[in-house]
């Protein structure tokens, strides 16, 4: 496969878990670079709009309160197949059911349940594009340029 990035996060029960060098060394030992990273505190917008795929879900309110509880940390990750890998090592969305299924995995080791499930990955290409963009200006282009103002 190719080399290729991903967006990792360190939602904010890892961060205040403490559970921040364990997860970096767990990235940098799977062959994982860190290109850029960048902690930041989600205003209830920015949750949203980087959760809106889940907007009409019945989880969302609970899910941006969560998400916007502490800081996060955004992390570009790259590594052949980033996007695939990442999903991989990070394991099943609900933490409490990856402790038996993936017990080695991110989530396993740091998650609590089905929503505090500690760290987040983009799900496809097209989701790592959007989500990198969405927390780290590219280089001035077209159409990069003065669509991130707010964060
Ligand atoms: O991509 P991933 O994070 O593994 O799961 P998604 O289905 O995209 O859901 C995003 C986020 O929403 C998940 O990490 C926890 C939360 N969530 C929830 O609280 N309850 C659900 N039933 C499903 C997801
Ligand atoms: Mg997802």
């Amino acid at each position: 496969g190719e080399k290729e990035r991903t967006l990792g996060m360190i939602k904010p029960d890892g961060i205040s878990g403490n559970y921040t060098d364990r997860i970096k060394q767990v990235i940098l030992e799977s062959g994982f670079e860190i290109s850029k990273e960048m902690v930041i505190q989600l205003d209830e917008e920015n949750a949203a709009e980087f959760y809106a795929e889940h907007s009409s879900r019945s989880f969302f309110t609970n899910l941006i309160r969560y998400m916007t509880s502490g800081p996060v940390l955004v992390m570009v990750l790259e590594k052949e197949d980033a996007v695939a890998r990442w999903r991989d090592l990070i394991g099943p969305t609900d933490a409490g059911k990856a402790k038996i299924s993936h017990p080695h995995s991110i989530r396993a080791m740091c998650g609590v349940d089905l929503e505090k499930n500690c760290v987040h990955g983009s799900d496809s290409h097209q989701s790592a594009k959007r989500e990198i963009a969405f927390f780290f200006k590219e280089a001035p282009s077209d159409d990069a340029v003065g669509k991130h103002d707010e964060l």
